[in-house]
């Protein structure tokens, strides 16, 4: 078993897909083990995409971030980084396959709908910045 951390962005949750996305989720067999919807602040968007803080995009993308509310998540299941990675689609939304997440909730580059931790260490950090131990426990 293997948990990640998903965003639904809030350029989904302001279209009313967060119900289509969490359903998907479900349907694909992954868990949510946690759920929470906030509007981050700058300086929450900030930390939490730091890894980006010298790309060109990282003004735009803390901007979009803070848009509106979004919906945190942790989910689990067998190899759940990579499966979560998969039904979300590539980054660039308009580029996405129709039967991914952000084929079908995306607009662009920026605006994709959802976020997916890229790795082991990644996932642990970010639900780490999202989750506290007693949300997390037993489940
Ligand atoms: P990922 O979310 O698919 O892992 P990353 O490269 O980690 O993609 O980028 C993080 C987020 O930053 C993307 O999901 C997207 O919202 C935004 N982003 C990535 N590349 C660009 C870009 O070239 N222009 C504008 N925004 C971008």
């Amino acid at each position: 078993m293997q948990r990640t951390f998903a965003v639904i962005k809030p350029d989904a949750v302001a279209a009313g897909h967060q119900g289509n996305i969490i359903a998907a989720i479900q349907e694909s067999g992954l868990k949510v083990v946690a759920l929470k919807t906030l509007h981050l602040t700058e300086a929450q968007a900030k930390g939490f995409y730091h890894v980006h803080a010298e790309r060109p995009f990282f003004g735009d993308l803390v901007k979009f971030m803070t848009e509106g509310p979004i919906v945190a998540m942790v989910l689990e299941g067998e190899n759940g980084i990579k499966r979560w990675r998969d039904l979300m689609g590539p980054t660039n939304a308009a580029e996405a396959p129709a039967d991914t997440l952000r084929g079908r909730f995306g607009t662009n580059i920026e605006r994709n709908a959802t976020h997916g931790s890229d790795a082991v260490e990644t996932a642990a950090f970010e639900i780490g910045y999202f989750f506290n131990g007693l949300e997390l426990a037993g489940l």
